[in-house]
């Protein structure tokens, strides 16, 4: 079948996302026999008029919608990133009968208010390029699809879903043939950084969070020599700042010191960067490891650094845990940005207090920290339970896809509100959606690149807001 795949992400902050899945799902479909065009809409002017031209010159049978971001999850300046998708489906509506499905991270999350919001005729819930293609075989042979793993439909009115696979990728991860599908030049001007994954799942039990509804809570890991051969890929690419997408790259441990070792022993000419560790398993052991295998970036997901919200949002970790990974961070080079999340279940002002003591003290000035305020409330979570035992929600789930958040009823917005402003003016290694205004970030990344600096720049968080401040800017 003639199928056109759509990359309908345009958000270009931090900088812009390799759309790493839509890809996978884009070969898996061509192994199958399938004649594949692909449309990413990222640095396209005009995307309705774009998918237009696409749908007139493929005249596809099926289209595939890749969905990732549903909003920006941030309280202090909310985009409502899916309302983006109502044209292009307004568009391919009036032009052409064929099947609309819809898939990627956003659709894991909320298949069904997705469905709901833009009327297409399926969503595939999990890793779709397991799923896909058996769909597409389904409709081509004129079979009902209903069985298949993570396939979400409406009928009469009523949702159906059935349980995602778990088996899309697993022990494999091969780097796509990006320059086939996508401006890799677009992206590498503009800072973005190659995708590689060296496991899906979490087992973590943190109660505001989608990664288990989108990955299940088993690990399926892959093996290191792919991680070594993907880094090889990229490079071979020109493309030399790799980021692990990992729910949480070093757990399991074990299996993240093998990956490191494996990369170290290999040799390579990347930059390695990551977003996702765990504060319980950062010390001595990991981060040499990491600094040997090429690591220039790191970011530790703490959410607090009090125990009482650790306890509450169960994170699994208690304060000490995370005083214990500052320690063994200051000990070695690596670079690393400190990631909270404030107003969650349980926080006060002396939490708060608590968190900033913390980064104030036991963060390297060099290092830099990024503070959110409010915790976006997905349905179905524990969070979404508590909101509403609380009396802080009351919207029923179908209306949670335009964004909404928890702050915690035992704080007072204004005040910490006020209190994050003077943090901010404070400590210039400190940031948050305020500090520089996000729309700043991409022509900062694209100057950043023109210059020669290479990501991360977080690293350079102190410099760029002074020169800012300098420039008269709010930063
Ligand atoms: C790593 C990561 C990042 C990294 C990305 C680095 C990079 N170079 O790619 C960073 C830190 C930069 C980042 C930023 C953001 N992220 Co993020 N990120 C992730 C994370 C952990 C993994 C994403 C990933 O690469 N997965 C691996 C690939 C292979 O999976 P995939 O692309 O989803 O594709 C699979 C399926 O979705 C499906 N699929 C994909 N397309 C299609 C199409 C069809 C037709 C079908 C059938 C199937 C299908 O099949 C694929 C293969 O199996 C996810 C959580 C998660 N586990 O998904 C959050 C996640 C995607 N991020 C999210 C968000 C919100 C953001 C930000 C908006 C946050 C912010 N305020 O800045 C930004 C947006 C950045 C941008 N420019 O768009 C949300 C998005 C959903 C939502 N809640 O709105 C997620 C789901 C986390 C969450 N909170 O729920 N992120």
């Amino acid at each position: 079948m003639k199928i056109l795949l759509i990359n309908s992400n345009r958000n270009q902050s931090p900088m812009p996302v390799v759309p790493l899945g839509a890809c996978q799902v884009a070969e898996a479909a061509e192994r199958a026999g399938h004649r594949v065009s692909f449309l990413d809409l990222m640095f396209i002017h005009d995307p309705v008029q774009a998918v237009e031209q696409a749908i007139r010159l493929t005249a596809p049978e099926v289209i595939g919608l890749s969905l990732r971001n549903i909003d920006n999850n941030d309280m202090l300046n909310p985009i409502f990133f899916a309302a983006d998708c109502l044209p292009l489906l307004g568009k391919i509506r009036q032009l052409t009968e064929a099947p609309v499905v819809l898939g990627g991270a956003a659709v894991s999350v909320m298949p069904e208010q997705l469905l709901r919001f833009t009327g297409a005729d399926w969503a595939v819930a999990g890793e779709g390029d397991a799923v896909f293609p058996e769909l597409l075989t389904a409709l081509a042979a004129g079979r009902p699809p209903h069985g298949l793993p993570g396939l979400a439909w409406f009928a009469d009115g009523a949702f159906h879903l059935n349980p995602p696979a778990r088996e899309g990728c697993a022990g494999r991860f091969v780097v796509p043939q990006f320059s086939r599908w996508l401006n890799l030049r677009a992206y590498k001007r503009s800072m973005a950084t190659a995708p590689l994954q060296t496991k899906l799942g979490c087992h973590f039990q943190c109660i505001y969070c989608t990664y288990r509804k989108i990955e299940g809570d088993a690990y399926r890991l892959m093996d290191p020599a792919d991680t070594v051969a993907a880094v090889h890929a990229y490079t071979a690419m020109g493309f030399h700042n790799v980021e692990f997408v990992d729910n949480v790259f070093n757990s399991p441990p074990g299996h993240c010191l093998a990956v490191c070792e494996a990369l170290a022993r290999a040799g390579h000419q990347a930059r390695l960067q990551t977003y996702e560790l765990n504060p319980l398993f950062v010390d001595d052991d990991l981060l040499a490891a990491m600094e040997e295998a090429g690591f220039v970036g790191a970011g530790i997901t703490v959410e607090s650094a009090s125990s009482a919200v650790l306890a509450r949002l169960k994170k699994g970790f208690s304060a000490e845990v995370v005083h214990r990974a500052a320690d063994a961070i200051r000990r070695h080079r690596l670079p690393c940005i400190w990631i909270f999340m404030l107003g969650g279940p349980g926080e006060t002002r002396a939490t708060v207090e608590e968190t900033l003591d913390f980064a104030r003290s036991a963060v390297r000035a060099s290092d830099a920290v990024f503070f959110t305020t409010g915790i976006r409330i997905y349905p179905g979570t524990e969070l979404d339970r508590i909101a509403r035992e609380q009396g802080v929600l009351t919207l029923p789930p179908e209306k949670m896809l335009e964004p909404v958040f928890y702050v915690s009823p035992e704080l007072d917005p204004l005040w910490l509100a006020h209190h994050m402003r003077r943090a901010m003016l404070d400590n210039c290694h400190f940031l948050n959606g305020d500090t520089f205004e996000l729309p700043f970030l991409p022509a900062i990344n694209r100057l950043g690149s023109l210059v020669g600096i290479e990501p991360p720049l977080w690293r350079y968080t102190r410099f760029i807001r002074r020169g800012l401040r300098l420039a008269g800017v709010k930063a």
